[in-house]
């Protein structure tokens, strides 16, 4: 998987957003998924617009917006369209199927109605994604980023293994490590992404773009507070496509 361009890989998807992600980080060149965790609806669609040319998902967090309404659902997507990225909801469903389907369609935020990916953790097993089923792409959470996880091996190979049980609903792996290297359809989405700083004072572990792409097998990095946290967030953005990118082709070219 990790020499294998995106434009072969996307071959061997059985997801049909994952097929979309891999066309769109190799048409606009761009391996950076924003986390978009700010709390203002304006906030996020002025960044969503400014810093769309460079992302190729943006992630959101819809729960902790304050002033959420669902006014607020169409100007997204129509940002997301007009820009060619995807949304990402990182809800991490973690309940049995019939209640992870309840906060997945119903509920104020109606994540089905917009988000082309979401998360979901394994720990319930496979009514998970049983509940999830339709024309969506899950990310599996397989490994986290956060000091002290309580996640084991077994508990990642285990996670493994369910993604590949279901290769048509399943567009990747949250991860940490080059995994699923035989799997080169499914993508390697990675957070705890920071230019200069190891760690938060709330147990977030980060790593360099350079070394999450080239020594960790991240197809996609998500960058959150590096990038929205900057005194100038675009210029931010810019800077962590052009780090991401670059690492990438040089991980193919080697
Ligand atoms: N995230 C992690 N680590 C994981 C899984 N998800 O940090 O293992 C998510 C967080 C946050 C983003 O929920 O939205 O990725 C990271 O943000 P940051 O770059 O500001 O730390």
């Amino acid at each position: 998987r990790l020499n294998i361009p995106f434009e072969k890989r996307v071959l061997e998807a059985k997801n049909p957003i994952a097929t979309k992600l891999f066309n769109i980080m190799a048409t606009k060149q761009t391996n950076l998924c924003l986390a978009a965790d700010l709390t203002d609806c304006t906030k996020i669609l002025n960044l969503a617009e400014q810093v769309g040319p460079y992302i190729c998902v943006l992630k959101t967090h819809i729960d902790i917006l304050e002033d959420f309404h669902s006014n607020f659902i169409q100007p997204l997507k129509e940002i997301a369209e007009r820009h060619n990225f995807l949304l990402l909801e990182d809800r991490k469903f973690a309940d049995i199927g019939n209640t992870c389907q309840l906060q997945y369609n119903k509920g104020v935020f109606k994540i089905s109605s917009w988000a082309n990916l979401v998360t979901a953790h394994s720990l319930m097993g496979k009514g998970v994604l049983e509940g999830l089923k339709s024309s969506v792409g899950v990310f599996l959470v397989a490994q986290v980023s956060a000091a002290g996880s309580l996640i084991t091996d077994n508990y990642t190979s285990s996670t493994l293994e369910l993604a590949q049980a279901f290769p048509d609903l399943i567009a990747g792996v949250v991860c940490q490590d080059p995994l699923f290297l035989d799997c080169p359809g499914f993508i390697q989405l990675t957070p705890g992404v920071k230019i200069g700083e190891k760690t938060d004072s709330l147990g977030q572990q980060y790593n360099s773009p350079e070394f999450v792409v080239k020594n960790k097998g991240a197809d996609v990095a998500v960058v959150g507070r590096g990038i929205i946290e900057a005194n100038d967030p675009v210029q931010a953005a810019k800077t962590y496509r052009n780090l991401l990118w670059r690492s990438y082709i040089d991980r193919i070219n080697c």
